[in-house]
């Protein structure tokens, strides 16, 4: 398969040990995440050859971002900033399926990302470009080293991926509007849920009466893009040169969501490089996002194509 390109920030993670408040609960586990390492793990695990841009901190959670993700054989091209440290998250459970998440990241190794960080020709080899909307709002030089990137792979006829995933600590919406919009419209396939796509569209931010579907034709008038809105356990459906594919979701016992839209994306990416229908795309993409919500971590669960198949029963449905 043709290889994919990613660049973004991925941090520490500590997950309570248990549910409860973190101003109580003791202990943790020692983990890492982020959004783009979460999907390049997801692709190689379903065997596409997969690049990863970043910076960490030259300390010990760096070093474990990189050998955990270098572990499942994502090509890691990491600067060790000596300057600023690795980004860390807390994640509290606060009930059964439900998690919150608190970052330290202003200042971070991840987010002094530049667009000098992207070697020369890199990004012309690759198949597709994959970003998502966290970087551009991390700092200046990581938004400019999303758009230099973006402009390369356009000049260079590589396809660009671009998953909206609105952060809302990193940026008000109109600031966010702004950059992931301009993001949104240079991307050929765009992933995001209908609040995050009605974030993008100007004038539609408030208004509730604004359906997907509408959304979708201004998002792309000319049809040319293909756009994915995730809708969590209602499932997905991709919008295409005028047609649409709706597909459900799978029922499975939630133990934590997070991760499932970065699984979700890996599933449908992968399909996508082999020239897979919409309706292909979206059922193994479903399938990556419902087999990630059920265990706690953000990556750790992706799926290989033998454990996708072990997954679902003989009906199609998950055996849990
Ligand atoms: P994000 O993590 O980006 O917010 P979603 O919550 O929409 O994304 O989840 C992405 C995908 O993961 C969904 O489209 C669906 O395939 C799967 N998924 C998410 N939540 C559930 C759930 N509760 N049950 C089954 N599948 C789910
Ligand atoms: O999509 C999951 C990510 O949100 C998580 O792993 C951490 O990259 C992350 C972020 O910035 O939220």
């Amino acid at each position: 398969a043709p290889r994919v390109l990613t660049l973004g920030e991925t941090m520490g993670l500590l997950t309570g040990g248990r549910i409860g408040s973190l101003a109580h609960v003791s202990e943790a586990h020692i983990g890492i995440g982020g959004a783009e390492t979460n999907v390049a793990v997801g692709l190689s695990r379903l065997g596409v050859p997969v690049t990863w841009i970043g910076r960490v901190g030259d300390d010990s959670l760096g070093r474990r971002v990189l050998r955990e993700i270098r572990g499942e054989g994502v090509d890691a091209r990491a600067l060790l900033d000596p300057e600023a440290a690795t980004g860390l998250m807390l994640k509290e459970l606060r009930g059964p399926g439900m998690s919150r998440v608190y970052y330290y990241r202003a200042g971070s190794a991840g987010s002094r990302l530049a667009a000098t960080d992207v070697p020369a020709d890199l990004v012309e080899s690759v198949g597709l470009v994959h970003l998502t909307g966290i970087t551009p709002l991390l700092s200046d030089s990581a938004h400019e080293a999303c758009l230099s990137v973006v402009q390369r792979a356009r000049a260079g006829g590589v396809r660009v991926s671009f998953d909206v995933n609105y952060r809302s600590t990193l940026a008000p919406a109109d600031v966010a509007a702004d950059v992931l919009g301009e993001l949104v419209r240079e991307a050929d396939l765009v992933f995001g849920s209908p609040e995050e796509l009605a974030y993008v569209v100007p004038g539609a931010v408030t208004d509730d009466s604004v359906t997907v579907d509408e959304l979708t034709r201004t998002l792309d008038p000319t049809g040319a893009r293909e756009i994915v809105v995730k809708r969590g356990a209602d499932g997905a459906s991709t919008y295409t040169q005028g047609s649409v594919v709706h597909a459900p979701a799978h029922r499975v016992d939630v133990v934590d969501t997070v991760g499932a839209g970065d699984a979700f994306v890996a599933g449908y990416l992968s399909g996508d490089l082999q020239h897979w229908s919409a309706t292909e795309k979206l059922a193994r993409a479903n399938t990556c996002g419902a087999a990630m919500c059920t265990t706690p971590g953000d990556w750790e669960a992706a799926p290989t194509p033998a454990e996708l198949e072990a997954f679902l029963g003989a009906d199609g449905d998950p055996v849990q």
